[in-house]
């Protein structure tokens, strides 16, 4: 039997030490003993990171939605599936069981062959966090078509560049989407898009909001005419394990946006292993991940991971503030959340409001609270720790990428010991390296450098889609055979790693390294601080000076402006050194974020080394707005 849950700390190594003895026999018996396949591998894995080429589970043969679907109706048919909690408070929650779930994939999945949709195809899915999302995602899946899924947040320019870059016939849309107490047309949008997309010839069209829309002859189908009279039964096309299911995009430091490509049976895999150790999940656990599908955390730890295991998962519409910033709580509270996955920047906006909104809900129902998406601050990390999980559920602070496919570095709760703003170890069958500036390994503990992995797991990225040498170049050409994560990293005196943020983060003043993210802990610390980026900017002495953006909360609001400047500095002087002191302090009402908030250091660069003169691209901005009063007031 193979490890598949493990409990404590001494089973972690264990279960460590031999996934790093023989990754492939550990990963084979993983695949053997947890998944339905069609057809055995005839390899485990071949790999070559110069080409970079990455075989998993190869002559192998599945249907990813019969492991997510299929398999469970014997045990699990009436079992809640996805736990649809919509905008609206008022509005009925809706528990969708594996049967229903089931059929309505398969009927989605025949809506898209009756469109002429086949294996292989790229399928365009521009739609908000309603069930028809997850639904559209698995039809893909169940009929090998590949999806490429494009937050509903985006502009009609982002979309375009998106479906045309991967080549989609078709998109599946909706009429709109509720988000707190706007309603946002997503059809113009995607209408405007269209404009630029002409090889895209049909649209179905989800209704949802009940606006009124456009509908353009012979291009948009209202879904749910074709839905219900589609057919219930859908067989499953058989996938070869290294078939494509989907392409997911991601930003790059410059350049057009990056379409990662991940395949079937190593994605499936990982993404189910993985789900069931970070989360520790049992069988009647409810688990609530609040990113949105659009982005790799919801494909694998909202839809995937979730279902490969017959869990509940909760699909959120909304957003954290409305009705007001206790709705996330009362989500917790009302349907017993077990888990709860977010990420720090929800934390600390949350933080800033009062503490009743939290302490009014029973979130006693909670064993796991995760974070993703970037480093947690310690000031963050306390509340969550000490307001949201009571000091009672472990934190996981989850370090992975969209193109790593599944959480690599985290505690596995109950049995690693956290630490704040620490990923601490890496999962099993993952081999980090850190790399010093003469491309060397650093060995030993209590050390920093760039982060890389020396080894495949299954569910890493094969290409980037249709451009190979940028996959080679961006992830394989830095370090020789070591697939480079961009990310800076500390090792400390145990072997836990601690993620510095991106390497392009790091500032060099004065001949020393500085990494934002533990400056903008020791700023975050103030009590009246809010929010903080900083940034270098170009000083004749020093090489780069240090520019800080801060974000004040309500109670720093009025104060002396000069004063809180010398009180912050002062921070930092004592938390980090006098050498990581800001040159200059702007106060902002808000950061520039993308909608995976991730602040846009970039942009805060730019404004800082006074080239405002193009900012590059800032329509996929969560706040775009923030940028103008940024830079009218920027202190240069
Ligand atoms: C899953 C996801 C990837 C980048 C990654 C890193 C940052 C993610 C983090 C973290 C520190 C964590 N990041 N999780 N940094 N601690 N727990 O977010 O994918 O959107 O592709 O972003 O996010 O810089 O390289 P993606």
């Amino acid at each position: 039997m193979s490890n598949y849950h493990i409990k404590h700390l001494e089973e972690y190594w264990q279960v460590y030490r031999k996934s790093v003895r023989n990754p492939e026999s550990f990963w084979e018996e993983i695949a053997e003993e947890h998944f339905l396949w069609r057809k055995k591998w005839d390899n485990v894995l071949s790999w070559d990171f110069s080409k970079p080429e990455i075989k998993w589970f190869e002559g192998a043969q599945l249907n990813i939605t019969e492991n997510c679907l299929d398999r469970h109706l014997a045990s699990r048919a009436d079992k809640t599936a996805i736990l649809f909690e919509p905008n609206n408070p008022d509005e009925k929650a809706e528990h969708i069981t594996y049967r229903d779930l089931h059929r309505r994939v398969s009927k989605m999945a025949n809506v898209l062959k009756s469109q002429g949709v086949k294996k292989g195809d790229r399928v365009c899915i521009y739609l908000p966090m309603i069930p028809e999302l997850a639904i559209s995602v698995l039809a893909c899946a169940r009929i090998g078509a590949v999806h490429s899924v494009v937050f509903a947040g985006f502009s009609a320019s982002a979309l375009s560049t998106r479906i045309n870059d991967c080549d989609c016939k078709i998109i599946i849309c909706a009429d709109g989407s509720f988000r707190g107490n706007k309603t946002l047309d997503l059809k113009d949008i995607v209408d405007k898009a269209l404009e630029n997309s002409p090889g895209v010839k049909t649209s179905l069209v989800v209704r949802r909001t009940n606006t009124t829309v456009v509908m353009k002859e012979g291009r948009d189908v209202w879904l749910d005419d074709l839905f219900d009279k589609a057919e219930d039964v859908c067989k499953a096309t058989v996938m070869d394990a290294e078939d494509p299911l989907f392409i997911l995009y991601t930003s790059g430091s410059t350049g057009k946006p990056k379409g990662m490509v991940h395949t079937t049976g190593g994605y499936m895999v990982y993404t189910a292993y993985t789900f069931k150790n970070v989360f520790q999940y049992r069988e009647d656990d409810i688990y609530w991940c609040t990113a949105d599908i659009g982005w790799i955390t919801g494909h694998s730890y909202i839809v995937y991971g979730p279902l490969a295991n017959g869990a509940t998962t909760v699909m959120f519409e909304g957003v954290p503030s409305y009705p007001d910033y206790g709705r996330f709580w009362g989500i917790v509270e009302k349907h017993k959340v077990t888990q709860f996955y977010t990420a720090p920047t929800a934390i600390r906006a949350l933080a800033k409001e009062n503490l009743n909104f939290v302490e009014k809900y029973n979130l006693s129902s909670l064993k796991v609270l995760g974070t993703v998406g970037e480093p947690i601050n310690e000031e963050a990390w306390h509340w969550y720790n000490d307001h949201v999980g009571k000091k009672n559920s472990p934190i996981v602070d989850t370090w992975w990428q969209t193109e790593t496919g599944g959480i690599m570095i985290s505690p596995i709760p109950y049995s690693t010991p956290t630490i704040p703003t620490f990923a601490t170890l890496p999962l099993p069958g993952i081999q980090p390296a850190l790399m010093d500036e003469n491309a060397k390994e650093i060995q030993g503990n209590q050390v920093e450098g760039r982060l890389t992995i020396k080894f495949p797991w299954p569910s890493i990225a094969r290409t980037i889609y249709g451009n190979h040498d940028r996959y080679r170049d961006t992830y394989f050409s830095a370090y020789k055979d070591m697939y480079f994560t961009g990310d800076g990293a500390r090792r400390d005196a145990v072997g836990y790693y601690r993620i510095t943020g991106r390497v392009d983060d790091v500032i060099i003043v004065s001949g020393h390294n500085l990494g934002t993210a533990p400056i903008e802990d020791a700023i975050n610390e103030h009590p009246a601080v809010a929010e903080s980026a900083i940034v270098g900017f170009p000083h004749d002495i020093k090489g780069n000076a240090l520019y800080g953006y801060i974000t004040l909360k309500e109670t720093g609001e009025g104060r002396d402006q000069d004063n809180l400047r010398n009180e912050i500095n002062q921070l930092i002087a004592t938390r980090i050194g006098p050498i990581a002191k800001l040159d200059k302090i702007q106060f902002t009402e808000g950061l520039p974020k993308t909608r995976s908030g991730k602040i846009m250091r970039r942009i805060l660069r730019k404004i800082a080394g006074k080239d405002t003169e193009n900012l590059g691209d800032i329509s996929t901005l969560l706040n775009p707005e923030v940028v103008k009063s940024i830079k009218n007031n920027a202190l240069v």
